[in-house]
């Protein structure tokens, strides 16, 4: 089994270098979903959570009170603490207008998320339209390949067209979100949300894995962690936690 600093030498995009690096040297395989509603809570999460994790999602469509500049402030914490953004944006249009999303509107999403994610049920299309506008930016996509909640329909044929087109594009694609281990290809980074320190479910159909299955059984490489981490009395004790548990599910995997 390689270290996330070895497979860093199999990927063919710079931000799937970047992010196996920043997992290595900041031992840490721990994403943030921050998805609080508004920019203030969203910016100190991030500042005060920095310290412990590789990657910070975003839905920049919650937020009640966006402005323009709310992306270049995040991205200054970023720098800071030395994490990337992923804005968990599912795109699943077209590639012609998923071109326009990813680039314009209000958001200007390539312009400050190194990570983004498609849905594949519009087809390879999807994720040419994407690269045109995100690799020469350098910036890498997920495919979503499984999802958490349940009666979902990412499974089966649907998942494994995801693995064979991320391979059609390693040079965008720098992995999936998924509940398992889907790929071979050690470029290939699985980051798995619906992640507690207790197994469990929410009233809306989401499951919840514990660290251990996800890492240790699964052999996904990232977990996902919104209100374990967000809606915890103290969060950066949390945030410790789990990202000890990912961390040493990983260590004894290698
Ligand atoms: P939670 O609070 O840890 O349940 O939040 C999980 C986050 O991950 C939330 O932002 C979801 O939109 C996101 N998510 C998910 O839960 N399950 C999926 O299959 C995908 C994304 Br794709």
């Amino acid at each position: 089994m390689l270290t996330f600093a070895q497979r860093a030498a199999y990927s063919l995009n710079p931000t799937g270098q970047t992010l196996f690096h920043l997992m290595e040297e900041k031992k840490s395989n721990l994403a943030l979903s921050a998805d609080v509603t508004d920019t203030a809570s969203l910016l100190a999460l991030a500042d005060k959570l920095g310290p412990e994790i590789c990657l910070l999602k975003t839905h920049v469509d919650i937020l009640v009170d966006f402005t323009p500049d709310f992306p270049r402030k995040l991205r200054e914490i970023a720098e800071k603490h030395r994490f990337l953004i992923f804005e968990d944006r599912k795109f699943a249009d077209i590639g012609n207008t998923v071109v326009s999303q990813y680039r314009d509107g209000i958001y200007h999403i390539s312009d400050w998320a190194e990570i983004v994610n498609a849905h594949i049920v519009p087809g390879p299309g999807i994720i040419e339209g994407l690269k045109k506008v995100g690799l020469p930016k350098g910036r890498g996509l997920l495919l979503l390949a499984e999802m958490s909640p349940q009666g979902n329909l990412a499974k089966g044929a649907y998942t494994k067209k995801a693995v064979e087109w991320a391979e059609m594009h390693a040079d965008f694609v720098i992995g999936f979100i998924s509940i398992h281990k889907l790929s071979e290809n050690p470029a290939m980074i699985h980051m798995t949300p619906g992640v507690k320190l207790q197994e469990g479910s929410d009233s809306l159909g989401q499951n919840y894995l514990t660290p251990q299955k996800v890492i240790g059984e699964n052999k996904s490489d990232l977990i996902i962690v919104g209100r374990g981490l967000y809606e915890a009395r103290g969060p950066l004790l949390e945030a410790r936690r789990y990202r000890e548990a990912a961390w040493s599910a990983y260590q004894s995997r290698l």
